[in-house]
């Protein structure tokens, strides 16, 4: 089947065996491994390729037979797959909706199927009950709320009358771009220094952060005193637009980024991004346990957040180890 990607073929061949009601020759029944079906984004950024390979890295680990597919941004794909999985009884579903709506039928249908399936990094939204088990994912909103403090830090210490801000947001409707924004905007809401020029949308990608910053360049030129952009490739895309136009970034313009992965801490070592929230990938051990857990008919945490840092101009960057991502 294409875009399928196999892990430990053996062990799903055996599987697959045990769910057609075969046994072996001497009629003894060999116990199933868990057959746990994942349908990921896609591969748009450092973040989503660590994510990617930390969850394969963490089913192989706990002997965990995984169904990979790469949506390649697309809802449609994403539902596909998943549809794939109901026909495959998978023991567990898992995905990460690209964005928030649009789910209700297709997690009916792994309801009625019996199938439990547990949302990673990302939310829904629904007005139907019971439809996904959990959440193991980050808190996008505090990390909204880590960049906006660390912008009043910042502000404070140049001692910043007026703040100019334009934002750089994900994929819209999606949980991260939703929440990052949310927990920023509110924690700067009482600050009467920080004004919010404009919000672009540059859907997570690199290209689209050079865009958006060419736009954002054109529309308010030296009037843009900071850049929070909600993920590291939409940041890297805008530096060098920003570097094109005569500025220093980190230094005429003031760079907030979320993420974390190596190459934007490499360029917050460089000086040219003042502040990376970390936003971590490792979400496949949780996933893994979580699945054994609801294959075994335990209870699970409703919510699982993992715990993240800030990174920045504040503290010794060069302390920073390697990231991994
Ligand atoms: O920040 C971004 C990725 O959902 C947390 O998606 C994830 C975000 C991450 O493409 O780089």
């Amino acid at each position: 089947m294409f875009g399928v990607k196999f892990r430990r073929l053996g062990a799903i061949l055996l599987a697959l065996i045990i769910i057609s009601g075969c046994s072996s020759d001497e009629g003894q029944s060999v116990e199933p491994s868990l057959l746990l079906g994942f349908s990921q984004v896609g591969s748009e950024s450092a973040w989503r390729i660590g994510n990617t390979r930390d969850i394969e890295e963490e089913a192989e680990e706990h002997s965990i037979s995984l169904m990979l597919e790469n949506a390649n941004q697309s809802q449609d794909n994403q539902i596909a797959a998943i549809r794939r999985f109901i026909a495959y009884r998978v023991d567990v579903i898992a995905f990460s909706p690209i964005v928030e709506d649009g789910w209700d039928n297709v997690l009916m249908e792994a309801k009625e199927a019996g199938i439990p399936v547990i949302l990673v990094d990302r939310d829904i939204h629904t007005e139907k009950e019971g439809l996904t088990t959990c959440l193991i994912g980050a808190d996008f909103y505090n990390e909204g709320v880590m960049a906006a403090e660390y912008l009043i830090r910042k502000a404070d210490s140049l001692g910043l009358e007026h703040v100019n801000i334009v934002e750089i947001t994900g994929t819209e409707n999606s949980t991260p771009m939703r929440q990052r924004q949310a927990g920023f905007a509110d924690t700067l809401a009482d600050d009467e220094r920080m004004c919010i020029l404009e919000s672009i949308d540059g859907d997570f990608l690199k290209s689209r952060g050079a865009e958006c910053m060419r736009y954002l360049l054109d529309e308010y030129g030296d009037d843009i005193d900071v850049i929070y952009s909600h993920n590291d490739e939409m940041t890297l895309g805008a530096l060098p637009e920003i570097e094109s136009a005569g500025f220093a970034p980190g230094r005429d313009i003031i760079i907030i980024s979320i993420d974390g992965g190596q190459e934007a801490i490499d360029v917050l070592k460089e000086g040219r991004i003042n502040c990376v929230v970390e936003c971590t990938p490792h979400l496949g051990n949780e996933l893994m346990e979580t699945a054994i857990r609801l294959k075994n008919g335990m209870e699970v945490e409703e919510v699982i957040h993992p715990v993240e840092q800030v990174f920045s101009d504040e503290m010794d960057v060069s302390s920073i180890g390697p990231r991994g991502y």
